[in-house]
């Protein structure tokens, strides 16, 4: 695929200049995602990028995690249009900031330095980013987080990790949601470890049922655990 890409670039001089554009155009969104980073690190914050197809349970999660995570945390939403999700995470007792996108697909860097003069950068521990529901685009922007969690639900299917390669390669931890449902659907959660070792060898993949809570816990310990590992990246 990518030699095809190259071949096609070398024939075509316009569609060469679009790769530049586009290549100055994640630079710049590096650049702005490594201030985010520092931004955070300096006010010792761990900043997890939520990332999924829509409607997979990452508010859900988010809300959940609110009666039971050890640490306090605040949420940046992004979605296409509405506030439902932030006003969802504000019924919990959390602060939550939602960014509106528009038409665009994922978050970028740009979009959440606009939330970062309200963050309560004194008041918590944790930033969870909840990007847009998409399972492509996603993965292309660093947003300025730690780490990347990745959610796929039962009902979507046990190939979607090896249909959308590049998300899953990202992922710091696969959170398969749903777990409920796997009495309806054909879902092999063995196939699903396996796809996703193969894409990020050794991501831990953890099995979440947002209504009974199982497997919460297994993410709480996650969320500690590379919490601790921040930390200690910082120095203290
Ligand atoms: N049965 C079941 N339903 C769930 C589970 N987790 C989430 N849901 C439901 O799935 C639907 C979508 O959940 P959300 O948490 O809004 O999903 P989301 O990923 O935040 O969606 P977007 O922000 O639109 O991308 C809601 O109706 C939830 O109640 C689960 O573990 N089991
Ligand atoms: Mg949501």
């Amino acid at each position: 695929m990518a030699e095809i890409i190259n071949e096609d670039i070398k024939n075509n001089p316009q569609l060469s200049h679009k790769v530049t554009v586009i290549e100055k155009i994640l630079s710049k969104n590096n650049k702005m995602a490594d201030e985010i980073r520092e931004e955070f690190n300096k006010h010792k914050i761990t900043c997890f990028n939520m990332m999924s197809s829509p409607g997979s349970g990452k508010t859900t999660t988010l809300e959940n995690l609110a009666d039971k995570l050890p640490y306090k945390f605040a949420v940046i939403e992004g979605d296409l249009e509405t506030s439902r999700d932030a006003e969802r995470i504000r019924k919990k007792g959390i602060w939550s900031f939602q960014l509106q996108t528009g038409r665009a697909c994922h978050l970028d860097a740009g979009m959440v330095k606009h939330a970062l003069p309200h963050f309560p950068f004194d008041e918590v521990e944790i930033a969870f980013i909840e990007n847009v529901g998409n399972l492509v685009c996603p993965a292309s922007y660093d947003v300025g987080a730690h780490y990347n969690m990745v959610f796929v639900s039962v009902p979507e299917g046990d190939d979607k990790i090896e249909k959308y390669p590049v998300m899953f390669r990202k992922a710091d931890i696969v959170i398969i949601t749903k777990a409920d449902m796997l009495e309806f659907f054909d879902f092999d959660v063995n196939r699903a470890k396996e796809a996703a070792n193969k894409l990020k060898p050794g991501v831990p993949v953890v099995l979440l049922n947002n209504k009974t809570k199982e497997g919460l816990d297994e993410i709480i310990d996650w969320i500690s655990e590379k919490r601790k590992e921040h930390l200690k990246k910082l120095g203290g």
